[in-house]
């Protein structure tokens, strides 16, 4: 049977990283990808210039008229930008009782532009992590989240630990704390489990939507949170290396 996944997320025209970077990396991954946009974004590989959210009663209605014809096995969500429409996607969720949900927390570009209103985090910490599987904060996210500072290993730790708190299977942190290794941890409430690889150099945009849609797609493959995690980050790194210039500004991951 033909897996499926779906992304809620917002619209990159650039196609490096939102909802455009979860339907390559579904399809890389041989699952089929339904996508359901939560803001459209002006933005080049330079830079993000201007946000549009949709209205939550769409996007319900969006959620409703596919899910009456088609159910992914696994959803992410990634940049969702507003209180209203957090709290419209976990009611759906609940709704459908929908399986395997991945959240990127997903807080500025790569830019530095925000890409949520104030208060957007609490209430994705409120309302989403409870439904979900596992959730793919950075170190900066992570740290915002918990009202932790993060400047080493242990920091790290316990900070997962404070996230898997808010109600979720799992926590994977990104980044790590140090500037020359690309440490990502994973914790699962029994064990944790450290990955690393060096430091790429250079500005690439849409790691974390690339890495948490990896998690996804192996999810409705029906692999568990480990296997997941080691494919995502391999991959990521992969493509990072492969990464291409497209246009004027940061690197597109390419796989
Ligand atoms: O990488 C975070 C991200 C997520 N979603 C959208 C984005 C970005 C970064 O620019 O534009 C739509």
């Amino acid at each position: 049977m033909q897996k499926i996944a779906l992304t809620i997320a917002g619209s990159d025209p650039s196609g490096g990283a939102g909802l455009q970077a979860d339907l390559r990396t579904f399809k890389a991954l041989g699952v089929y990808g339904l996508s359901i946009p939560s803001a459209l974004t002006a933005q080049n590989t330079e830079e993000v210039y201007n946000i549009h959210e949709l209205p939550p009663d769409f996007i319900s209605e969006q959620i409703d008229i596919l899910l009456s014809d088609i159910r992914p096995d696994a959803l992410k969500t990634g940049m969702l930008y507003t209180t209203d429409i957090i709290q419209i996607i976990a009611k759906k969720i609940n709704e459908y009782s929908l399986e395997n949900l991945v959240i990127d927390p997903v807080t500025v570009s790569s830019t530095g532009v925000l890409l949520m209103e104030e208060g957007v985090l609490e209430a994705v910490k409120h309302y989403l992590f409870p439904l979900s599987k596992v959730i793919t904060p950075n170190t900066y996210e992570a740290s915002v989240l918990t009202g932790t500072e993060i400047k080493n290993e242990k920091d790290v730790k316990k900070t997962a630990v404070k996230l898997r708190d808010f109600g979720t299977e799992a926590v994977i942190i990104t980044g790590g704390h140090s500037e020359a290794k690309a440490v990502d941890l994973l914790f699962d409430g029994e064990e944790f489990l450290s990955l690393e690889n060096e430091m790429l150099e250079g500005e690439y945009h849409g790691t974390g939507c690339v890495f948490s849609a990896v998690i996804t797609a192996c999810l409705a493959r029906g692999c568990d949170i480990k296997e997941a995690f080691i494919k995502a980050k391999d991959f990521t790194f992969n493509a990072m290396k492969s990464a291409i210039t497209v246009g004027k500004g940061m690197k597109i991951l390419n796989f």
